[in-house]
């Protein structure tokens, strides 16, 4: 059962930021990512084993900020 969570990030200023998150979520099994600069925000499809939590410690190990958007 995959599911979708979007996330704030901060931080990013370029494409190859875009690049750098959508990548380094996508390390992660199962999920993947689209993330759009303009507004910040990433769009996440993940398995439901995989939590926020871990969705944010990926960006955040990419040297960004990440929140999870309600
Ligand atoms: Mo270019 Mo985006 O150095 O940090 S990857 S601004």
């Amino acid at each position: 059962e995959v599911t979708t969570t979007d996330l704030a990030v901060g931080g990013m200023t370029c494409a190859a930021c875009v690049s750098r998150v959508e990548k380094r979520l996508a390390r992660i099994a199962g999920v993947s990512a689209g993330v759009n600069l303009a507004t910040g925000r990433a769009r996440v499809v993940h398995p439901v084993e995989v939590g926020a939590a871990e969705l944010v410690a990926a960006v955040e190990r990419a040297g960004y900020t990440a929140e999870p958007v309600p």
